[in-house]
């Protein structure tokens, strides 16, 4: 399998965490979005990423849908996210929280990268903050201990580590650590993982150059 993307997403890393997780071997392809888009959009019409390229050639996109044929592969007794009932749905919304965070995140460190000083829509920076600091407040709130779900490590862990991790390193006014100390401690969990470390972005999966 081939990974596309770089580990400075968020959405990336989730899929190459599980993958790790999983012990499935991949390579990667790192392509930028932004400096191969014509390549890019070859591989995903939307020039986004990840994508997958599985063995037999067909190429899976979104890292959700990634992930579902991930845990698919692995099988029920070892997938981060449980087969059904009530569990299943809890690992899913929190990992939709989380991604949904990732989602307006992006949006605001575009924001601010593509648009400083006086071109910055202030409404828009502020309505991001306001998404993204209401999301943490949930999450923090729901938080367990040393696991999202206290006891045992799953997809809301992974989703939500990789949000703390992008949130650090592109908007780290967002999380200040001893505001959300629960969720801090459960970032500082994941990161001493196996599955974590191998998939922390290089110095060169970095954001594109301004135009
Ligand atoms: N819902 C998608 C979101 C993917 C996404 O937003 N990827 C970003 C990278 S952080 C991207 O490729 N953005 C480029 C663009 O949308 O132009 C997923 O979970 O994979």
């Amino acid at each position: 399998m081939i990974l596309v993307g770089q580990y400075d997403s968020p959405f990336v890393r989730r899929v190459a965490v599980t993958l790790h997780h999983y012990h499935m071997p991949f390579t990667r392809n790192t392509m930028s979005v932004f400096g191969d888009a014509k390549a890019m959009q070859k591989i995903n019409p939307l020039i986004r990423v990840p994508s997958l390229i599985l063995e037999g050639g067909e190429t899976l996109i979104d890292s959700g849908a990634i992930i579902d044929a991930l845990d698919e592969m692995a099988g029920p007794a070892r997938a981060l996210t449980p087969a059904h009932g009530p569990q299943r749905r809890k690992v899913l919304q929190v990992a939709a929280l989380a991604m949904g965070t990732c989602d307006k995140a992006v949006s605001l460190f575009f924001e601010r990268y593509f648009h400083p000083g006086k071109s910055l829509s202030k409404d828009h920076e502020q309505r991001c903050l306001s998404q993204i600091g209401a999301a943490l407040d949930r999450l923090e709130h729901d938080c367990g201990a040393p696991w999202f779900f206290d006891s045992h490590v799953c997809q809301a862990d992974v989703s939500v580590g990789c949000m703390i991790g992008y949130l650090k390193i592109r908007v780290p006014d967002t999380f200040p650590a001893a505001k959300f100390p629960k969720l801090h401690a459960l970032a500082l969990h994941c990161e001493t993982r196996d599955e974590f470390v191998k998939a922390r972005p290089a110095a060169n999966e970095s954001v594109p150059a301004r135009s």
